[in-house]
């Protein structure tokens, strides 16, 4: 078996103790990776080895930061630390060294779980879970460089020395982090026993001493509808929209994950949610995201795409987790959360290819005079008409073994990503994903969707995401055309750019 081999060559780029060969390591790393056929092209993920949440997103000294869970040594979960990349442009990153990583003595030597970072009057700071097992506390530390390189753990570690004595957790980590009243405020997850999820609400006048006030929200473990919220969340994300608040939290319940999005009101110190709905379809394919408010004012939310495939694939692969797309956070009208690619990301597009007003009907292929492609995004519209079902066939094979569907079902009102013919390879995940989901009355369904090998994430009428994960076995697996179900469809247009790799430095 090759896992040998594999763990021996991950390490190497974290064994080189001087910072220019740790970062010559990475950069050949990342070159022998790229062959990988699963691997994304433009989307963002470590070198080699495991990556999961976002961590301590923030723009500093004008440069956008992503700092990520990630075990440098292998493509499995564990010696969880802080990986760390830097963008000008949000499209390119710069892998740069470990930002933390568990002590061998102290409050975090079994890991340095998810958490932010925040400007604290000009120090970058950051919030973390520092892990003991069982323990699971809040620590901090601090970077004074400008490009955030070299961090200090505080000494007063774990900065909240214990849970709330009158609560009963099923767990306890995560941190949401903003500045209120001249004070800053701080959400943990948690998961109250037998009653539901929970964000337990702190505030401090200097982020090391913090006072525990209440929860900020709790879910109810018994209530279903619209949407389970789990026993425990995991990474709450607060966000202050202006005329409402959102607080996201990642449903956690052993082999359950998906994200949840609550908007609603803030006041009092406690936030009553008012719209309860999974932000994106694809459940564990789009997790623990968190967001940074950049200089634009803009928030920009990542969230980590879990892999579809066995862990013994990971493994021999040397990769496993990747980033999503950056995508800008707004309030609708409607009180749903916009959600957009960042424009940033068109950057990337080559030449495009353009089909207009074309039927479709259903068993009919080859619609889009043979479009290819496994690393690009699209832009269609597609009005359904008086089929069952519409939309496009993605990553198709000449012989059609293999294909997955994006599509509107007009009578179950939802949006399906059908991967069951994703690939014929038994041993990956192929689960349909699915969700809630109309267009407009009158209007057609708008796709916004991005192709990356192993990636999909659909942006539909700007609100609803769906991102799933598909492993073609064959790599002629790759054509794009329109499908329907039940009736005719119609293509208003298509819009279709080859995407080109982010590269690295
Ligand atoms: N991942 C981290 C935890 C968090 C979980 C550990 C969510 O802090 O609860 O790697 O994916």
């Amino acid at each position: 078996m090759a896992i040998g081999t594999i763990w021996f060559s991950t390490v190497n780029y974290e064994a080189n103790s001087s910072f220019p060969s740790r970062i010559a390591a990475q950069i050949q790393r990342r070159s022998e990776m790229s062959q990988n056929r699963h691997r994304p092209r433009y989307h963002f993920l470590p070198p080699a080895n495991w990556m999961n949440d976002p961590n301590g997103l923030i723009q500093w000294r004008g440069r956008y930061h992503m700092f990520y869970q990630h075990n440098p040594f292998a493509a499995v979960w564990g010696n969880m630390s802080w990986g760390h990349a830097v963008s000008d442009d949000l499209v390119h990153w710069h892998d740069l060294p470990i930002a933390l990583r568990p002590d061998s003595e102290g409050v975090d030597t079994d890991g340095c779980f998810s958490g932010i970072a925040v400007n604290n009057n000009g120090v970058a700071t950051i919030v973390y879970t520092g892990v003991v097992e069982p323990a699971q506390l809040a620590c901090i530390a601090t970077s004074t460089d400008d490009d955030l390189i070299h961090w200090e753990k505080h000494p007063n570690n774990p900065v909240i020395k214990s849970t709330p004595p009158d609560l009963d957790l099923v767990a306890y980590r995560d941190h949401s982090v903003w500045r209120e009243d001249g004070m800053w405020y701080q959400v943990v997850g948690a998961g109250i026993k037998g009653v539901g999820g929970a964000a337990l609400l702190y505030r401090s006048h200097d982020l090391v001493d913090w006072e525990y006030l209440h929860p900020l929200c709790v879910g109810d473990v018994n209530q279903r509808d619209p949407v389970w919220t789990g026993t425990m969340w995991e990474c709450p994300l607060f966000l202050d929209l202006g005329e409402k608040h959102a607080l996201l939290i990642s449903a956690w319940d052993h082999a359950t994950f998906y994200t949840v999005c609550m908007v609603g009101t803030y006041a009092n110190k406690r936030f009553t949610p008012e719209l309860t709905y999974k932000i994106d379809l694809g459940d564990n394919f789009f997790y623990a995201p968190q967001a940074m408010r950049d200089d634009q004012g803009r928030w920009l939310m990542w969230g980590w795409l879990q892999e579809g495939r066995s862990q013994e694939a990971q493994v021999a692969d040397g990769w496993s987790g990747v980033m999503s797309l950056p995508r800008v956070v707004t309030l609708r009208p409607d009180g749903r959360l916009g959600l957009a690619p960042a424009p940033e990301l068109k950057t990337l597009r080559q030449a495009p290819k353009q089909f207009h007003s074309r039927s479709i009907a259903p068993g009919q292929r080859n619609l889009l005079d043979g479009l290819q492609g496994d690393c690009i995004e699209l832009i269609a519209e597609i009005e359904v008409g008086d089929a069952e079902q519409g939309g496009l066939r993605l990553r198709c094979s000449p012989d059609g073994s293999e294909e997955t569907l994006l599509y509107y079902d007009r009578n179950a009102g939802q949006l399906v990503l059908d991967t069951s013919k994703s690939s014929s390879d038994p041993s990956t995940e192929r689960t349909n994903r699915s969700g809630p989901y109309r267009p407009a009355a009158g209007e057609p369904i708008r796709i916004q969707l991005f192709i990356d090998r192993s990636c999909i994430e659909a942006y539909v009428d700007g609100w609803c995401c769906l991102t799933g994960r598909i492993y073609p076995a064959h790599e002629e697996s790759l054509g794009i055309d329109l499908f329907a179900q039940g009736g005719t469809a119609t293509l208003r247009h298509l819009t279709a750019w080859p995407l080109n790799d982010i590269g690295r430095p």
